[in-house]
């Protein structure tokens, strides 16, 4: 790496990231169904119709995972909570087993050093709650406050820190618009309610986290640049609207109380009804602010109905993802985050990172693409950090190569190599370096 811990701030923490439903392995422990399974269960949605039920077996695994986290030297671990794990039907009776694991999860953690650093929904919804309508339905808020209270009454008192939901985009717009991710639906009604009743659903979580005395609790938003895909007003339109749904939306919402009237122009016939009136919860106060980083998007208008846009591709190298590696974008979006919406809160990058087809070769992983791609990212956050922005941390994603949503198992993001044959883990070389660099 370029850099060594000495080169941050004192109190910089460093950290990797994953989710519940990309490494745990579903079918173990008393889970109960998710939209992800059926969603993956229907030909077309997913790469070979792959799924999360086995992953990466983390659930069997815990020990060997958690000193993988400690080895790589990392302050934080930022995990995900299933919900269906700990409330098989969404609501009602918990499952003792997942209740346990978080319980050692946690316990492990803390046994190495680590800070743990929750999420509590990273995308599996208990099935018999999507039954009902899922983020469609404004009851979400009330059942994901239950859900809270459910798993941080059990593990809330040793957490380092807590975000309700991750990338409220992905949940709203991704998986209700263009229907990439489940439930798969692809309606402009649908979407306006999943993005609002999934900011609720946010305010509602961090009222009960305070309610039972928690504290360091905050908001993971994912942001894309876009970028104009030529110097024509129309395509600067096309790419202020994008970054209107995409990235203003929520940061506005939580931070400013209202949507961007650019958006409201497509969404506001379909906003549920009394959602200006919601701002109240939604705005609860958070003690920092999380942002996603990966790309950007070259945007150019088209023909047809609202938003009336799409994306061209762009001229800089890629990554697996085919996503542009682009880290201004993240030096941009530290300062303009502070600037326009959190204005002194800690800001920490909690995901950042590469897909790339990393193989085994003579029981190593050269991935010196990652290394580099490591080194330009938090680049741009020590020149976010030197011009004021007060970025607290940063997270890679993602601790293992894991489920890669409905691209499967081959998008390979991991500091280790996961062999998903024989679940066998392989430290990369990006793995060692960061390690060797925030030795202290
Ligand atoms: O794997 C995902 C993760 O679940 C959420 N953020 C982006 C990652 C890479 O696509």
């Amino acid at each position: 790496m370029d850099f060594k811990r000495s080169d941050f701030p004192e109190a910089f923490q460093f950290g990797v990231a994953t989710s519940s439903y990309q490494i745990e392995g579903h079918a173990f422990g008393g889970a109960g169904p998710t939209h992800w399974d059926s969603f993956a269960a229907t030909p077309g949605n997913v790469v070979r119709a792959e799924h999360g039920q086995t992953a990466c077996n983390h659930y069997n695994r815990l020990d060997e995972d958690l000193d993988l986290i400690a080895g790589a030297n990392v302050d934080v671990y930022r995990f995900s909570t299933s919900w269906a794990r700990v409330l098989p039907e969404g609501r009602g009776t918990p499952n003792p087993e997942g209740l346990d694991f978080y319980d050692r999860l946690v316990d492990g953690l803390l046994a190495r050093g680590v800070k743990p650093a929750a999420t509590l929904y990273h995308w599996e919804l208990p099935s018999a709650l999507a039954d009902l309508g899922g983020w469609r339905n404004r009851d979400i808020a009330a059942w994901f406050g239950d859900f809270t209270e459910a798993i941080m009454g059990r593990i809330g008192d040793r957490i380092w820190s807590a975000a309700p939901i991750n990338e409220p985009w992905c949940v709203g717009w991704l998986s209700h618009f263009l229907g990439h991710h489940a439930p798969g639906l692809r309606d402009i009604r649908a979407t306006a309610r999943a993005m609002h009743h999934v900011l609720l659903a946010h305010g509602t979580a961090i009222q009960a986290m305070r309610g039972l005395g928690m504290g360091n609790l905050g908001a993971v938003c994912n942001l894309e640049y876009a970028n104009p895909a030529d110097p024509s007003p129309g395509a600067a339109a096309a790419a202020r609207l994008y970054d209107g749904y995409y990235n203003r939306f929520f940061l506005s919402g939580i931070f400013h109380k209202r949507y961007p009237e650019d958006v409201l122009e497509g969404l506001g016939p379909h906003m549920p009804k009394g959602w200006e009136d919601d701002f109240g919860v939604i705005s609860e106060p958070v003690d920092w602010c999380g942002l996603n980083y990966y790309t950007r998007k070259n945007i150019t208008p088209t023909d047809g109905p609202w938003p009336a846009h799409g994306e061209v591709e762009g001229p800089l190298p890629k990554t697996a993802m085919g996503w542009e590696i682009y880290p201004e974008g993240l030096y941009y979006f530290l300062k303009r985050t502070h600037e326009e919406y959190t204005r002194g809160l800690p800001l920490y990058v909690t995901e950042n990172g590469m897909a790339a087809p990393d193989g085994v070769i003579d029981g190593a992983v050269p991935d010196p693409h990652r290394i580099d791609f490591l080194n330009s990212h938090l680049s741009a956050v020590q020149r976010a950090l030197a011009e004021g922005v007060p970025v607290a941390g940063y997270y890679v994603w993602s601790l293992m190569d894991n489920y890669e949503w409905a691209l499967g198992y081959e998008k390979r993001f991991g500091l280790v190599h996961v062999d998903f044959e024989t679940l066998k883990r392989t430290p990369k070389a990006s793995y060692h370096a960061l390690a060797a660099a925030l030795a202290r």
